[in-house]
């Protein structure tokens, strides 16, 4: 643990106060490094009140490991865990950690991403103190064609853990998450493999949980969990907790039950079947309805006008 993180995990214990010379003693360094550590803790987002002859107080506001684990239930799901303040996209430190043998279930979680990365080289806004940012190493034993089943089964994952939370989540086809209409979480699925196997599959997930406002860009599309339910406080470390496990119960069902189970959850939570949608691929844009997700995670979308159509990879948009 580094000095940094011990002064953490003491000030997160502490309930209230805890005294700049017990840290200092504490931790083994000066008082005026404990303060160097104080500040650059503020500069990640935290708020940590410093009072003369009382000391330092936490707010624990944040996505560290140590705020995690006060709600982790899991068994493999976020047990390795790195958390950086800031980085490019949790999705490349996952994918060189997974390089570097990251085991089944590490989790890579940033408070800022100033590379956050959707499909299609599109931007994730991801600003601090925020969202939580993460990605998640799988090792699965599936075959290559068999990775749409993962994203999917992340979509349902998540869904399960926000209504746990109390939010009217639902799927839009594949793993988008929204609530009242507008996108609340995307994800991002790569894979690392041969033709016959697959080494790692890295899923990056992004929720919007704090925002009050949303960039321009994407205000009349998105939500947040703080917008959704202004009423419902919102503590990051506890929606990322829910939603490990939640990832945790649905990756174990597929692996030991396959995906039929998946589907039907799918099914049960998805928001998509039965609208009129238009949809964009690489090659052709058209409107229809939305009929079916097949067993192999494509949809089956009736075109106006009478063909069927099975779409593998492309958006969707409600028309
Ligand atoms: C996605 O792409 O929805 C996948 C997003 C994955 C983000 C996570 S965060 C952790 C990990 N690290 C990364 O770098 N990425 C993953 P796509 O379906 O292509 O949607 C992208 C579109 O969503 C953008 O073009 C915007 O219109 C919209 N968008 C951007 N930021 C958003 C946000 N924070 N909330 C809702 N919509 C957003």
């Amino acid at each position: 643990m580094s000095k940094r993180d011990e002064i953490f995990a003491l000030l997160l214990q502490a309930d209230g106060f805890f005294s700049g010379q017990e840290l200092s003693a504490r931790v083994g360094i000066s008082r005026a490094g404990v303060w160097k550590h104080i500040k650059a803790l503020q500069a990640e987002g935290y708020t940590i009140e410093a009072v003369r002859n009382r000391g330092y107080r936490l707010q624990p506001n944040g996505v560290r490991q140590q705020e995690i684990e006060a709600y982790l239930q899991t068994e493999w799901l976020g047990r390795a865990y790195r958390y950086l303040p800031e980085v490019g996209s949790t999705n490349i430190e996952a994918k060189n950690w997974a390089d570097g043998g990251a085991p089944n279930g590490a989790v890579v979680m940033a408070d800022l991403q100033n590379q956050g990365r959707g499909r299609l080289g599109r931007a994730w806004s991801s600003p601090s103190g925020t969202g939580i940012w993460f990605s998640v190493v799988l090792r699965p034993r599936l075959e290559p064609s068999m990775a749409p089943q993962i994203s999917l089964t992340t979509a349902v994952g998540v869904c399960a853990g926000l209504q746990q939370l109390g939010y009217n989540a639902g799927i839009k086809w594949p793993n988008d998450i929204y609530i009242d209409g507008r996108k609340v979480c995307g994800m991002l699925t790569e894979m690392h493999g041969s033709m016959e196997s697959v080494e790692w599959v890295v899923v990056g997930i992004g929720i919007n949980c704090l925002n009050k406002e949303l960039p321009p860009e994407i205000k009349d599309v998105a939500t947040s969990l703080a917008i959704a339910r202004p009423d419902v406080p919102v503590v990051r470390a506890q929606v990322a907790a829910v939603i490990f496990q939640q990832l945790e119960k649905y990756y174990n069902l597929l692996y030991e039950q396959g995906f039929a189970e998946i589907r039907q959850q799918w099914l049960t939570n998805n928001i998509t079947l039965g609208k009129r949608v238009k949809i964009s691929t690489l090659n052709e844009t058209f409107y229809g309805q939305a009929l079916d997700m097949q067993e192999d995670g494509s949809l089956l979308v009736k075109k106006e006008g009478g063909d069927e159509f099975k779409l593998v990879t492309g958006d969707v948009f409600f028309a």
